[in-house]
Parts: C-alpha cells; structure tokens; sequence
C-alpha cells in the first residue's frame, strides 16, 4: 500500500474563518489523506517551518481577510528561500478570492485556487492526482529538511530502516507523555516547551506527536493547532499517525526516536495518542521518564486500580486542577500511588494557565533533582498551609 499523501493546512494571520478549511480537511482524511492542521490566525513564517519539519507535498491555505495576493505569494517566496520550493502551495476563500486574483496568484507561484462552488470531490481529485508523486531530492538542503525527509522515509517503510547515526555525541534527555484523550497532554508540552526555550537561549527540543489512524486511511495531525510556544525555530515538532498500530505510537516510532536521540536536540518529547486503562506505550526503555497525564474526571476511585500507566509512570500530573473534583482526585491518585511503593512523583498542574505553578514544578522535576511523592506532597501541604495562613490573616485584618 502507497505511504500516505501529506499535506498541511492553515489560516492566515489575522483571519478567524476555520469553517471552511475544518469541512475540507475532514473531507481529505475521508480520502486517505494525513492533514497537518496548524489552525487559523498563523504568520507565514510558522506556516513554513511546519511544511517543512513535516515534509508535506502541499500546503493548502483558507483565506478571508482580504490579504490573499499578498499572503500566498509569500509563503512561495519563503518556501524557496529555505530551499523548500517543492512544496506546493495551494488554497481557496470562497467569494473573496477574483478570477483575476487567482491569475495574480498563480503568476506568483500559486498551484491552484479553488472557487466558491466547487464541489469537496474536486478538491480531493486536484490533491491526489498533483501532490502524491515520489518526492524528488533537494539540490540544497539544511538541518531540518534533511531531518524531516529522514523520519518520512523510515516512516513510510515502517520504521524498517537502518539510521545512520550522526557524529552528534550529545544525547538528549527522552521524555514520554501520555494519558487519556482530553486531559491536556498538548498544552502542557506547550508550557513546557516554553521554560525549556526560556532557560537556555541556545537549546533545542524535539517533540514527536501522534494521533491516532487506521491503515491505509487518513488522519489529522492536529496538535500543532494547540501549540503557541512551539511555533519557534528552535523546536522541530513531527506529528505522526499510528497507521493502524494500536498502544498510542506508531510502527515507525521507535526509529524516528532513534534518530531525533541521534540529532541535536537537549530534549526529545514523544507524545502519544489519547490512551486507554492498558496502554502501556513506552516499552523497551523508548524513553528516559514518563510522565502520565490525567484530569480529575476518571469517575469513582476503583478506577484508578485499573489503569496501568499508574503502575509505570515517573511522574502521575493531574491536569485542569481548577476543576471542582481536582482535590478529591489528588489525594485519590497519591494513595493510589503510595500503594506501588516506588520513587513516583504527583504534580497538580492547570496547563492552559499561563506561569502556573505546576508546571513549573514539572519542568523542576524534568529538567532537574528527582522528588516522591512525599516530597511533592509535602511541598503541596506547605503551599496550602501558606495560603491558610494567610487566608487566615487576610479575614482578621
Ligand atoms: C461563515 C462566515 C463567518 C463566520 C466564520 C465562522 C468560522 N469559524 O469560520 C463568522 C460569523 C464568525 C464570521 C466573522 C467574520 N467575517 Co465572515 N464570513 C463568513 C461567510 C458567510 C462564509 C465563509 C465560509 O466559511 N464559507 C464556506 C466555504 C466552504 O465555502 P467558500 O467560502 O465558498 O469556499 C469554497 C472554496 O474557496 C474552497 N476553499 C475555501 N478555503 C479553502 C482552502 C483550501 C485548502 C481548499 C483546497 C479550498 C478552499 O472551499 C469552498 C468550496 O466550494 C463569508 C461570506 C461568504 N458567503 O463567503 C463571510 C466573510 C468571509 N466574512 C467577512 C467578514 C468581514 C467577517 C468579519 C470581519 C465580520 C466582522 N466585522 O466581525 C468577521 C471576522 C472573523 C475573524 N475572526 O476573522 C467578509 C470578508 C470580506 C473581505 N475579506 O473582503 C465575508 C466575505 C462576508 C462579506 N461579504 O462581507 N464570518
């Protein structure tokens, strides 16, 4: 069966109008098509950067705000100045985009515009028939072109492929993620990525993100679409599909691994598909940590027996802590965890909250000391005998 086509889609800078472009990559998925979606409101240069680190065959654009001509026209200008001219750029945005227009555009560079009217199906046809061909070697090349093309070639043989391993001494810290759908694995990697790019200027990080997909069907790629902080060039993010494999990675997983741990990276991060109560994703010592993310919402306490992960996991953080059920579920999960009487560190984070407190301490706990869970609580009980004593204070004054 043929590696799937890839592409990336998103919304310009300034430009709110995702409907369209969610009704087409929903259409393309159908299709058997792998969509990156890197989500509305995005500057050319993020747009590139991401076609690029995922090695798309085309781009495609939803425009409304007018700046179209302009817009398109600089992404091709951007694409061929990094050298990545191959890739194409196509689009649409209904009534705002002229015949004339498209003509400015085509001139420019632009592949194809699509008019208000057209049929989903032509679309479809238009992405199969120009952007599935073998993708030709680039006369120039960097880092991350060659990167990129690297991990897309053991991915489309499975993972089957020799690495050739680069002279790179340095070995970057593997960190896993993982955790049920919904518990905010993507903002929290987020808000790491942040304090890793904030505490050394010069640091790269890696992040391999997966979602789920069926063989020979195709998937959205859309955790770029949550991601702030990432869109920088000091992260390479590759967002992948589990092309039928079930566990929340991928076949090819473990060899991409291979060759990010190989590459100039200080942090790898791997984050997989929304698990369920058996996954048990990092095996075979894949990872140097692992850190299992959940919500307070797991239902009664009894399930939290059944959930494997909890046996395994380096660090148990209890996401959405704002949420009413946050401190039932705290304490619940600590004992849960003192039961496997092992070095397991707990962490109450609010990921979506800009500073929070919690991931700060996660990112302590990742990047330096190891603490247990009676260390963290102990931590957790100072903090909140702290702001009782100054609640305390607060109502006698
Ligand atoms: C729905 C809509 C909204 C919704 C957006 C909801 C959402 N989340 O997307 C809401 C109500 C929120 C909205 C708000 C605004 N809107 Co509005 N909106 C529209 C509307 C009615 C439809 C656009 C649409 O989704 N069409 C459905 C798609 C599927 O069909 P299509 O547009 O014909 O596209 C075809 C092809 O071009 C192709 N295509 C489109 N994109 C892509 C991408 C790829 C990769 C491919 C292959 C193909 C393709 O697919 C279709 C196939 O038939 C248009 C008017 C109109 N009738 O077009 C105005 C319109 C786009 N909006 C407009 C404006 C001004 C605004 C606001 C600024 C209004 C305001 N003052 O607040 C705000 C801005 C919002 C923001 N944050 O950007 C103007 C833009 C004017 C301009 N650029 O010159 C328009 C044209 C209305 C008008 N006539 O004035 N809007």
């Amino acid at each position: 069966m043929p590696a799937p086509i890839r592409i990336l889609t998103a919304v310009p800078i300034c430009d709110g109008h995702d409907s369209a472009i969610n009704t087409i990559n929903l259409e393309f998925i159908r299709h058997g098509i792998e969509v990156v979606y890197l989500g509305f409101h995005r500057y050319v240069s993020d747009i590139v950067r991401a076609a690029i680190q995922e090695d798309v065959a085309a781009i495609g654009i939803s425009s409304y705000n007018g700046g179209h001509i302009e817009f398109f026209a600089d992404v091709v200008r951007h694409l061929k100045k990094l050298g990545a001219s191959d890739i194409k750029v196509f689009g649409g945005g209904g009534g705002t985009i002229t015949h004339d227009d498209a003509r400015e555009m085509k001139r420019k560079g632009v592949d194809q515009i699509f008019f208000a009217g057209t049929p989903l199906t032509e679309m479809v046809a238009y992405v199969k028939k120009h952007y599935a061909k073998p993708r030709k070697a680039r006369a120039k090349s960097n880092v991350d072109l060659t990167l990129a093309r690297q991990l897309t070639e053991i991915e489309d043989a499975k993972g089957k492929v020799k690495n050739s391993k680069s002279k790179n001494s340095k070995r970057p810290k593997v960190i896993g993620f993982t955790g049920p759908g919904g518990a905010g694995k993507t903002t929290l990697i987020d808000e790491l990525v942040l304090r890793f790019l904030k505490q050394d200027r010069q640091s790269r990080v890696a992040i391999l993100s997966h979602d789920p997909s069926v063989v020979g069907e195709g998937a959205l790629l859309g955790d770029r679409a949550t991601m702030i902080n990432s869109q920088d060039d000091r992260v390479f993010m590759r967002s992948m599909a589990t092309r039928g494999q079930a566990g929340g990675l991928s076949p090819a997983t473990e060899s991409c691994l291979q060759l990010l741990a190989h590459s100039d990276f200080d942090y790898v991060i791997i984050e997989t598909v929304g698990t369920g109560q058996e996954a048990m994703p990092f095996r075979n010592q894949l990872v140097d940590q692992t850190v299992l993310v959940m919500n307070p919402d797991y239902g009664a306490r009894l399930q939290l027996q059944k959930i494997v992960m909890l046996d395994v996991a380096d660090i148990v953080v209890v996401n959405k802590t704002d949420l009413d059920r946050a401190k039932a579920a705290l304490s619940e999960i600590e004992h849960r965890l003192t039961q496997n009487k092992r070095d397991q560190q707990i962490v109450a984070t609010v990921a979506k909250r800009h500073r929070d407190a919690g991931v700060d301490e996660l990112f302590e706990l990742i990047t330096n000391s190891k603490s247990s869970v009676a260390a963290v609580s102990d931590r957790r009980n100072r903090k909140n005998r702290r702001s009782e004593t100054a609640a305390t204070s607060r109502k006698k004054s």
